[in-house]
């Protein structure tokens, strides 16, 4: 990756050597003996590329739900740290992620925080998120969304474990030192949020090509909730059959907010794409770092010098900038999701197509 440096370092003598040392003692420091790596000419991430091997994953997630309850750990999550960040608790700079699993009988306490959350549903028969007082039932491939400040518990009424990939901007909030969280002020710790709407409201209201009257948004995020697998998937497929595909991408889309057209959240973006069976991408590459979970399929994905092969349900991550080809085995559908629309209305994002 480029490291290369676009400021040139000066060269040091003993004389400056000595200055920097009491320099040091006022904490203060000559900007020149740093500036290439405060300023590099281009990105050069922490993060590496990454996989999780689903199959390995669900069973130590098993061994953590005999050590641990849902209630005691506040949330089940293993966290997706990445290789090149120890001790960061981060899967990219910008973003974390993680393995979240709710056993059969089990619900998780309301709570809610500044950092955004999604959720991507890896299995679940009647696994439900309830946020700001409406459940939604999830099922695999669905795309949840639990957005900054909103009251939000999980439940799996069902016979087999939940596990759905956690994503959240929890670096981005940190970043801003602006992070806030509180448990639902219940009379009892254990006293979860009302249930206030029917479950489907949001979905009737605002996810048919259909707003109320008058409607303004009332919040930066999707006033849709759930994105069900079932009718993204339809779309993926129709668009297949309908060409023409990507070179770089096969069929790409975004995740929308019905109510401006822009991001689900504002700080977190999120993508389906469809690779036809054989399918060999062209090289890209984007200033933002993508966590992928495969929703579908087998295949493998180039990244950097790195080749990591994926089946259905692992996750890996892309970092910023790197170079990307994906190729499938078989036809395959590929989750993301990034800090887009953030370095977006940051005007930093960059993208180009590469040699990979
Ligand atoms: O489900 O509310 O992975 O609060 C990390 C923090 C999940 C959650 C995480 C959280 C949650």
């Amino acid at each position: 990756m480029g490291t290369s440096a676009f400021f040139a370092k000066p060269e040091t003598s003993a004389e400056r050597r000595e200055y920097y040392q009491r320099l040091e003692q006022k904490h203060a420091a000559p900007l020149w003996e740093v500036l290439g790596d405060l300023i590099p000419a281009q990105p050069r991430p922490t993060a590496g590329p990454a996989l999780w091997r689903y199959q390995e994953m669900r069973s130590l997630l098993l061994e953590a739900g005999r050590l641990i309850t849902a209630k005691e750990a506040e949330r089940r999550v293993l966290i997706l740290e990445n290789p090149s960040m120890p001790g960061t608790s981060l899967i990219t700079q910008s973003v974390y992620a993680g393995l979240q699993m709710v056993l059969p009988g089990e619900t998780t306490s309301t709570h809610r925080h500044a950092t955004s959350a999604l959720r991507f549903v890896i299995e679940s028969d009647q696994g439900y998120t309830a946020v700001d007082g409406e459940r939604t039932t999830m099922h695999p491939g669905d795309f949840v969304l639990t957005p900054s400040w909103m009251y939000h518990d999980h439940g799996n009424p069902g016979d087999t474990p939940v596990v759905w990939l956690d994503g959240l901007d929890i670096p981005i909030v940190n970043l801003f030192g602006t992070s806030f969280a509180e448990s639902y002020p219940g009379k009892t710790p254990d006293e979860l949020q009302p249930v206030t709407k029917q479950e489907g409201d949001a979905e009737a209201r605002y996810g048919q090509n259909l707003l109320p009257l008058e409607y303004k948004p009332s919040r930066l995020s999707s006033p849709v909730f759930n994105y069900s697998y079932a009718r993204s998937r339809d779309a993926l497929d129709q668009l297949y059959r309908n060409g023409p595909l990507h070179a770089c991408h096969g069929v790409k889309m975004q995740y929308a907010n019905p109510a401006t057209g822009g991001y689900p959240m504002p700080t977190i973006g999120a993508f389906l794409q469809l690779l036809p069976t054989g399918f060999r991408g062209a090289g890209y590459r984007s200033t933002d770092a993508a966590v992928y979970c495969v929703a579908e399929g087998a295949g493998r994905s180039k990244i950097g010098d790195t080749e990591l092969d994926w089946r259905k349900n692992d996750v890996f991550v892309v970092p910023s900038w790197y170079p990307v080809s994906h190729q499938a085995q078989e036809e395959s559908v590929l989750f993301s999701f990034s800090d887009r629309p953030a370095q977006k209305v940051l005007g930093l994002w960059r993208e180009e197509v590469v040699q990979n």
